[in-house]
């Protein structure tokens, strides 16, 4: 693979965009090498700018379900873009989509649009206070909802983890009312509810965790997370930035059988264009503005170009729920033939998988959260990235990231990337 123009794109870039990227993980940090620089992408193909193609297993972080530039989405945005771009004002497409959206996602009453799932994790969080009164928030460590201050919390010293900034600028009173817990540990987050049986507000969890890899919840875990809300009288928030309209219409709530008492969304759900959400029950929303005192707001919430793209979307997942189940099978499949081929080399790995969401991990124990995710070996992930990549496949550049397929990828993709992962095998 040449690699030319995306390095000379990227040395331009640093000049005038903090490390060279609006978003730190493209930056390739955690593999090394030169960002890929996009030109175009159609399907489940990638076309960078040295003109090489690449089979896409990141689908922009989730939003590509159905494979890029797909056709009613860009017809969608077309027809809308020539009535304009932004009022500032109500429109009927937003009913449109929400009316859609709500008919998808079970057991909530009213839908909240933003403009990223930062956005919607935080508006939720705050919802959250404001309807229990409490200030305190329970989240995973290795568990991701957007680079608001509350969440950039790592594991504080003290027997019941309190959090600590985990980046500078986030306050040590901000840092204070989040409290960390194991993801898979429902004891670590018993000890909160103990030690502050009427202060926690919510419990925020990616009910598939995505952000260390793909890491699903093992039994029983959700289920106590909810007994526990109910206990303590608090609400359980079910970040599905990821999971929504990817593991199925109704996302992880559906798929597992598990009531949420909010649900944020993103990705998918704005069809590629900017668009975060929030959902809940009447009684949960009648606090938020303008109908009750939790104020929460944006410019260009409900963007026409992004509702019609949205739209678009829902829209097709609605009349095609078979692409759920066909994106299942192409994970499955390429989960089995990474293994297969894995089997025999004796290589330590673990190959988690959930829907259409998939990681591997070079390690000899189970990856059920953070600490056992972190234990992965890195130089042989970077190796594999980068061997990939030379061979045509572009995969998360980090380990502590998920796969997400998209339902463009043909059986001669999954094939195709088998063999290369068979070819670079045999390089090690
Ligand atoms: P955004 O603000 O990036 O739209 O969404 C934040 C977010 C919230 N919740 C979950 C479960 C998420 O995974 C995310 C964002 N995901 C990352 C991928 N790990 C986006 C990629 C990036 O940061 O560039």
């Amino acid at each position: 693979m040449r690699y030319e123009r995306s390095s000379a794109l990227f040395k331009a870039a640093q000049s005038v965009i903090p490390g060279g990227v609006n978003s730190p993980v493209r930056a390739f940090q955690a593999v090394g090498g030169t960002p890929i620089f996009v030109d175009h992408a159609k399907g489940a193909y990638l076309y960078d700018e040295d003109g090489n193609r690449l089979i896409d297993y990141i689908s922009s972080w989730g939003p590509m379900l159905l494979g890029h530039a797909f056709e009613p989405v860009i017809l969608a945005v077309k027809e809308r873009v020539d009535k304009g771009t932004s009022y500032g004002m109500p429109t009927e497409l937003e009913t449109q989509i929400a009316e859609l959206a709500l008919s998808m996602i079970p057991n909530m009453d009213q839908i909240r649009m933003v403009n990223s799932g930062t956005e919607a994790c935080m508006s939720a969080v705050r919802l959250a206070r404001g309807y229990t009164g409490r200030e305190k928030l329970i989240k995973f460590a290795g568990c991701y909802h957007g680079h608001s201050d509350a969440f950039l919390i790592q594991a504080g010293s003290g027997a019941v983890t309190f959090g600590a900034p985990s980046s500078p600028g986030v306050t040590k009173g901000t840092a204070q009312d989040t409290l960390l817990a194991s993801y898979n540990d429902l004891e670590s987050v018993a000890q909160h509810f103990e030690h502050h049986p009427e202060a926690i507000a919510a419990i925020i969890v990616e009910p598939i965790a995505g952000n260390m890899g793909c890491i699903p919840p093992q039994k029983g875990f959700l289920e106590g997370l909810r007994s526990l809300c109910d206990q303590y009288g608090s609400l359980l928030l079910f970040d599905e930035v990821m999971t929504g309209f990817r593991l199925a219409p109704g996302g992880a709530q559906e798929r597992l059988g598990i009531q949420a008492d909010i649900a944020t969304y993103g990705k998918v759900l704005g069809g590629g264009l900017p668009v975060g959400a929030f959902a809940a029950r009447n009684e949960i929303m009648a606090q938020l503005a303008p109908l009750g005192p939790v104020y929460q707001a944006g410019t260009l919430s409900g963007n026409p170009l992004a509702m019609a793209a949205g739209h678009a979307m829902l829209a097709h997942l609605a009349h095609h729920p078979e692409v759920f189940q066909s994106l299942d099978h192409k994970t499955e499949q390429l989960h089995l033939g990474m293994d297969s081929l894995l089997q025999p080399k004796r290589i330590p790995h673990q190959i988690n998988r959930f829907g259409s969401m998939l990681s591997l991990h070079f390690t000899e124990q189970a990856v059920v959260d953070f600490q056992s995710a972190a234990l992965g070996n890195n130089a042989h992930f970077k190796a594999y990235f980068h061997g990939m990549l030379d061979r045509g496949v572009y995969l998360p550049p980090s380990a502590f990231e998920s796969y997400f397929l998209n339902d463009a990828l043909s059986e001669r993709d999954i094939t195709y990337t088998l063999t290369a992962f068979d070819d670079w095998l045999k390089t090690i």
